[in-house]
């Protein structure tokens, strides 16, 4: 079976042959295996990428980290990996501080955050990963922040409302992203190898000392067909509610919970699938006997099912209850 590789797999590819420390190794490698297209005629190949890549975490946990040119890396957790990128000063580490337990240092002079942070925000039932992260300036060329920005699943790119000079701090960003080879969300991506996109949702921080309603105006004019966005106040929490929620769908997962025949059912623990799953993938993830031998199931959907049976198929949707029956 071919396996179809992406131009994004093949320039990181690329990376990891060129590679000279170990780090920069594991990143490329990480690289190679959230976009390896994952069907039966690459398994080997992941299965292989996976074995070089826990040897060398093995090999670079090994070694104590050198002090000059450290390079950074977050190992993903929860649900969902989501990157806050922007200029100095946005309210980035605010942000972090107000949605996850996290400490980031919060400080009004630019370039306080050196160093990634990663906090777990809480949403309903399940945790989602923020990474708050130096700016993105040209005054702070590092290239790990960059590789943290193509590795994450999301991002929130968040811009204070209240900087006189907001428009043109947003094209040094975008124009600093696009120098990675990253093309925050809508818009054409130049058809060369190691371009990737990115969703990205725009986050106007500072509503509570904003201006006037035509400051957002001409963000949206100017971004609003290329971004979704969100008005908050990293100070006042106004927004915040809003803005998990609006994290939670940008990961494109659903929360399916499953339920034992004749058991009532608890709401704890969904399992997390792609969005546009089907039965079957959740009868793979639940035990690898189901997938040959599953018989049929039964789905709860709040107003909408209520026991049916339907088949292996069937599309699944957030806050499903599904019965595995084999
Ligand atoms: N009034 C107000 N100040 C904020 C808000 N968010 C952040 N700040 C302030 O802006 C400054 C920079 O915040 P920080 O989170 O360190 O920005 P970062 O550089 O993007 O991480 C700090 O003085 C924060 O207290 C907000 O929503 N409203
Ligand atoms: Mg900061």
């Amino acid at each position: 079976m071919p396996a179809n590789l992406t131009p994004i797999y093949l320039e990181a590819e690329r990376r990891f042959k060129t590679a000279k420390t170990t780090e920069e190794k594991i990143a490329a490698l990480e690289e190679m295996m959230a976009t390896i297209p994952r069907h039966k005629g690459t398994e080997k190949m992941q299965a292989e990428l996976k074995r070089r890549l826990s040897k060398l975490r093995a090999e670079a946990s090994r070694r104590p980290p050198s002090r000059a040119g450290l390079i950074h890396r977050v190992d993903k957790e929860g649900i969902g990996q989501v990157a806050l990128v922007g200029p100095p000063n946005s309210g980035k580490s605010l942000l972090v501080r107000k949605l996850t337990h996290a400490q980031p240092e919060v400080a009004d002079y630019p370039f306080t955050t050196r160093v990634p942070l990663p906090g777990m925000m809480p949403f309903e039932d399940v945790q989602v990963q923020l990474v708050d992260l130096p700016p993105v300036h040209p005054d702070f060329p590092e290239s790990w922040l960059y590789q943290i920005i193509r590795n994450a699943d999301a991002v929130l790119l968040v811009v204070d409302l209240s900087d006189p000079d907001l428009l043109e701090d947003l094209e040094t960003t975008l124009g600093q992203v696009a120098n990675a080879k990253v093309q925050l969300n809508l818009g054409e991506v130049p058809n060369t190898p190691g371009w990737m996109r990115k969703r990205t949702l725009l986050v106007a921080n500072k509503i509570d000392i904003s201006g006037t309603p035509e400051d957002l105006q001409i963000l949206r004019d100017l971004y609003g067909e290329r971004f979704e966005l969100t008005r908050v106040s990293a100070e006042t929490g106004e927004g915040l509610e809003g803005l998990r929620q609006t994290v939670f769908e940008m990961l494109d997962v659903i929360r399916v919970y499953t339920k034992a025949p004749g058991k009532k059912l608890e709401l704890v623990a969904p399992y997390v699938l792609k969005r546009g799953s089907h039965l079957i993938d959740l009868a793979a993830h639940v035990h690898h006997d189901f997938l040959a031998q599953l018989k049929y199931a039964r789905l709860w959907r709040e107003g909408r099912f209520e026991g049916q049976m339907v088949n292996r198929d069937h599309v699944l949707e957030d806050k499903d209850v599904v019965e595995l029956h084999r």
